[in-house]
């Protein structure tokens, strides 16, 4: 019954708890953003993610409901997308950097807080489970470029062209007009980074891009930096960012997230304190978007960005949840 106080107050209004994928629940602007704070029994198990990744937090759903671990779940849940060509900033079908290579960042991180992370890696589909091998197998925790390549063959993952048709057209057409400049661009927004609770409480966290279109060579984001793009603490919480990576380093914006939320913070009420600090530093600017997506030990969620559509998809027993939550900044 708690649980079920929490969804309605998550999604009140014209929101509603949907069955069919496809529906939305929207949150108003005006409306009080996601907080549940009410619930007294942990909910769990639940997966996360950023964005309207309805097959990823599926794939993740489907873990732990047959008892596998929060760790299990995220990766095969975030791989989903790695291996989808059409989210063309995720894994294979990613846009390239501004010399035609697609480069791979992503990170893991679980419980104990033991965190594998690559970064500027090419050739290889899921990024995702060469961090969690380097996590596991390695006593290191960032493997970069040629290095995680090679590391990722010795541990059995196959060579593959990331590049498909789509994103190798889309680069010619880049080429002729871009200046080679890298492309800020508020609508790319398809990394995902997400978090889950298993039956026995524990959370883990992986996000996975391919970063920003058309970026400098050798350019790293946030995704794969423990504490920027991802951060767990399995005694408070987690939080994942999506946007432009310089400014979610920056502010070392998960770790922030989720010491807010050890402060006593919702994570809805954490995930907007992130963002305002980050737009304190960048009045003026509108050519960005920065989101955090957060769960506390509870499993109640919250999500904040710089974008009118910003959208996380939690699943939790009773199936796929949208939530678009139009909590946009605005200047106080
Ligand atoms: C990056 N944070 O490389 C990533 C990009 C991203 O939604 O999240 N796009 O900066």
């Amino acid at each position: 019954m708690k649980r079920r106080t929490f969804l309605k107050n998550s999604t009140s209004g014209t929101a509603a708890l949907v069955a069919a994928p496809t529906l939305i629940a929207c949150k108003e602007a005006s409306e009080k953003p996601i907080v549940g704070e009410e619930s007294s029994e942990p909910i769990r198990p639940i997966a996360v993610c950023t964005w309207n990744f309805q097959n990823a937090t599926a794939k993740a759903w489907e873990v732990l409901s047959s008892d596998g671990s929060a760790l299990d779940a995220v990766e095969q849940g975030v791989m989903v997308e790695e291996a989808d060509v059409t989210n063309e900033t995720v894994g294979k079908g990613g846009r390239p950097d501004r010399d035609g290579n697609v480069t791979l960042d992503a990170c893991i991180m679980d419980k104990d807080g033991n965190c594998g992370s690559v970064v500027y890696l090419k050739n290889i589909v899921h990024p995702v489970s060469v961090a969690r091998k380097v996590m596991e197998e390695t006593p290191h925790i960032i493997l970069a470029g040629k290095g995680a390549e090679q590391f990722a063959y010795e541990q059995g993952f196959k060579k593959e062209e990331l590049l498909t048709e789509s994103t190798r057209k889309q680069y010619e057409e880049w080429k002729k007009t871009s200046k080679y400049e890298t492309v800020i661009n508020i609508e790319n927004h398809d990394t995902i980074g997400m978090l889950t609770i298993d039956k026995n409480g524990d959370i883990a966290g992986a996000c996975t891009t391919s970063g920003m279109a058309y970026k400098v060579a050798g350019r790293v984001g946030d995704s794969p930096i423990i504490g920027a793009g991802l951060y767990v603490d399995n005694e408070v919480g987690g939080a994942t960012a999506t946007g432009v990576g310089e400014e979610v380093i920056r502010t070392v914006g998960s770790f922030l997230i989720v010491e807010l939320m050890r402060q006593g913070k919702s994570p809805q009420e954490a995930c907007e304190e992130g963002v305002k600090r980050i737009m304190k530093k960048n009045e003026g600017r509108k050519d960005f978007q920065i989101g955090f997506l957060a769960i506390n030990k509870k499993g109640e969620t919250g999500g904040y960005c710089v974008h009118p559509g910003f959208t996380y998809r939690e699943y939790t027993e009773n199936g796929h949840e949208n939530k678009t939550v139009q909590s946009f900044y605005q200047k106080e």
